[in-house]
């Protein structure tokens, strides 16, 4: 039996880091982590079945592929592209199965688009599927009701994930957590008992990314700490193995804010080499704590705690959201000095998003308060799907954009820096690059990051460069690559000016008529320009017949010119193909590549194995 599993592309998001990727990481990383679920699958699959991981945010789906089931998992963000390949494959006649976070909460919205959906966590499901399928008896839906032992977990399929095009790899420990906040969906996932590995168990995983030479780990436990005397087990579990391996890992995990009140586990932090930790402290507020049931959050100052954490050389990246019915105008400003003072860099403010299924889902639908033709899936855009309580829907999302704007300066970058470093003075963080890599990113982080930001970012760099004590470099240049990520992100996708750059394409577009009015005059060639207001425009080129190397060439820098110079989306249509095309074609895709975010491409089906486009680079557009 042959299977593939595929994690579709994400959206582009904070979590993307993608300035960061494209420009200081080495070449080989694509992006941050690979799915752990798709490899953990894997390792649940009969033995002798052929199985192949492709993940799309590195590399390209197989249009034709040698499968018997094709398995696609996906957060809620992924839904959109999890659907259109769904719906891909399945139209083609391969049998398809959804699973993941979004089909393990909402199994009901894949009804319609799947063979098979597995719901829920999958290590005694899929198993069960797998027979069933062996001997034709499948069902249409897997739902595991129980809850399933974590020792019933196998070691996931590390082999099968392509882990150097990874800056990361995804370890996992435990699932659920004790507390209860209002608008979380895990604990509807996966309860609020922390169920836990065996060491044994994590020590055959740590020995499995020894072999790949793999230092830097993420445990992606929705609260390493949900259980305190096992997390301090495990901790000192992981400081004896790699003592005893001789082998140094960089961890990073999640936790919630308590684990600044308990010095003995710090400490075992510090031993474990966990050199940050990810914090939902959600808002400064006590009152909008109290709201969502974040009671944790509101025992002890949480400035102090940030601080009393980094005492201890741990880096703090945390969660913030906006838009509890505590919340006013106000909220932005107390947000702002917030982070500034606390000084956290990875600082992933959300607009409250209500997620199906949540208690915080439940009483807005009660109350009238969802929006419900909006997306409830992520809360880093410019939107949500709920009306919030204390001002207006549209001051709540500008508020949202100036507060990134503010924190996103280079002036206040530093600040932050600097609030920081007055605390974290022995950090463990260290970067897990080989020395020909770290000399290869520190230089084009200065080149591309600092200089390239002008005298102003030249200053306030300058300004965090810790001179007495050096060991804090690394932190402090992460932070700066993480804090100019973010504002490319803000600058490209929290655009406000739509017409102005909409003009601006408009003429683009012209000139490219104007240029190749000839191929349009013969029929070889459609284009046209798609404006609608508050939303980026979008260039349509459809090619409808031959078209000669002097097209590819010509069009190239136009093309490059509109990408660069606004915020508009590129579609091209290849509606014909010819072989004397694909040398010049491949010249203009790999010209376009870095826009790749922005640049549609529908090949028509009778030409797809001829052209080659790598989605995970371009959006591929695949509705028939
Ligand atoms: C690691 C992680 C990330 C990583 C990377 C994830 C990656 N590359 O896969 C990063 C940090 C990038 C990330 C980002 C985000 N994440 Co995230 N993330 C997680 C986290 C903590 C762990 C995921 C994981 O690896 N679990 C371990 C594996 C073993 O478990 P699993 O994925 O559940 O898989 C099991 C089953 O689902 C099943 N299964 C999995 N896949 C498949 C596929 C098939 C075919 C089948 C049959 C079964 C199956 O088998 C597995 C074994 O039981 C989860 C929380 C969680 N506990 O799941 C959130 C979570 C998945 N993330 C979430 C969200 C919202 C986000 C963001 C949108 C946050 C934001 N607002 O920006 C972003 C989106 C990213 C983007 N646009 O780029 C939500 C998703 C909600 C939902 N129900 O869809 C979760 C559940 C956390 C939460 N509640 O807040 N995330
Ligand atoms: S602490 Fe985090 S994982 Fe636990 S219930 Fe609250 S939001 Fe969910």
């Amino acid at each position: 039996m042959k299977l593939l599993l595929i994690n579709p592309r994400f959206p582009e998001s904070f979590w993307s880091f993608k300035w960061a990727v494209d420009n200081i990481m080495p070449n080989e990383i694509r992006t941050i982590n690979p799915p752990l679920g798709l490899a953990t699958l894997a390792a649940l699959t009969p033995q002798d079945w052929e199985i192949e991981i492709v993940d799309e945010n590195i590399e390209s789906i197989p249009l034709i592929p040698e499968a018997d089931i094709i398995g696609i998992c996906g957060m809620g963000v992924q839904f959109k592209r999890q659907t259109e390949l769904l719906n891909f494959y399945r139209n083609q006649g391969y049998f398809v199965v959804a699973g993941g976070s979004y089909a393990s909460l909402c199994p009901e919205y894949y009804e319609s688009l799947v063979d098979t959906v597995i719901a829920g966590e999958a290590e005694y499901i899929w198993k069960e599927f797998c027979g069933d399928f062996e001997s034709g008896r499948h069902k249409r839906l897997y739902q595991e009701k129980g809850e399933v032992s974590l020792e019933d977990s196998p070691t996931p399929r590390f082999d099968l994930l392509k882990i150097d095009k990874y800056q990361a790899v995804s370890l996992q420990f435990s699932r659920g957590c004790p507390y209860r906040c209002e608008f979380c969906d895990i604990i509807v996932m996966f309860g609020r008992k922390p169920r836990i590995k065996s060491f044994e168990q994590v020590g055959k995983e740590l020995d499995e990314l020894r072999k790949l030479n793999v230092t830097n780990v993420f445990f992606v436990d929705d609260n390493l700490i949900g259980n305190k005397p096992q997390a301090k087990k495990l901790m000192s579990y992981l400081r004896d193995y790699q003592a005893e391996h001789d082998y140094e890992f960089l961890f990073g995990t999640e936790a919630s804010l308590n684990l600044a009140q308990d010095d003995e586990l710090l400490e075992l932090f510090t031993e474990a080499n966990f050199g940050w930790v990810f914090i939902g402290i959600e808002s400064p507020d006590e009152e909008s704590l109290k709201e969502t049931l974040k009671f944790q959050n509101t025992r002890s100052d949480i400035l102090s705690s940030v601080q009393h954490i980094y005492s201890y050389g741990i880096e703090v990246l945390a969660g913030f959201i906006i838009g509890f019915d505590n919340d006013t105008l106000k909220t932005f400003d107390l947000q702002y000095r917030f982070i500034q003072n606390s000084g956290i860099q990875a600082a992933m403010i959300g607009l409250l998003t209500a997620v199906p299924k949540t208690p915080l889902y439940e009483r807005l639908e009660k109350d009238g308060r969802l929006i419900k033709e909006a997306s409830g899936t992520d809360n880093t855009k410019l939107g949500t799907n709920l009306i919030p309580k204390q001002m207006s829907y549209d001051d709540m999302v500008d508020g949202y954009r100036s507060l990134y704007y503010r924190l996103l300066d280079d002036k206040t970058i530093a600040e932050r820096i600097n609030n920081k470093m007055r605390h974290l003075k022995n950090p463990i963080f260290k970067s897990t690059y080989g020395l020909k890599d770290q000399a290869g990113s520190f230089s084009k982080f200065i080149r591309s990051g600092i200089i390239k930001g002008g005298p102003r970012r030249i200053y306030h760099f300058l300004r965090t460069v810790p001179l007495t004590n050096p060991k804090q470099l690394p932190v402090v240049i992460q932070d700066w690559i993480v804090g100019i990520a973010m504002k490319d992100y803000v600058d490209r996708h929290f655009i406000q000016e739509f017409e102005q750059n909409n003009v601006l394409a408009e003429s683009y577009t012209e000139t490219i008529e104007r240029s190749f009015q000839p191929y349009m005059n013969i029929g070889a060639l459609e284009i046209s320009f798609n404006r609608v207001k508050n939303t980026a425009a979008n260039l349509s080129i459809s090619i409808k017949g031959i078209i000669d190397q002097d097209f590819f060439e010509h069009v190239a820098p136009h093309l490059e010119n509109l990408l660069k110079n606004t915020s508009s989306s590129i579609t091209l249509n290849i509606e014909h193909f010819h072989e004397t095309q694909r040398q010049h074609m491949n010249r203009l895709f790999n010209r376009l590549s870095r826009y790749g975010d922005r640049i549609y491409i529908a090949v028509h089906e009778k030409w797809r194995d001829k052209v080659n486009i790598d989605s995970s680079v371009f959006n591929l557009v695949l509705e028939n």
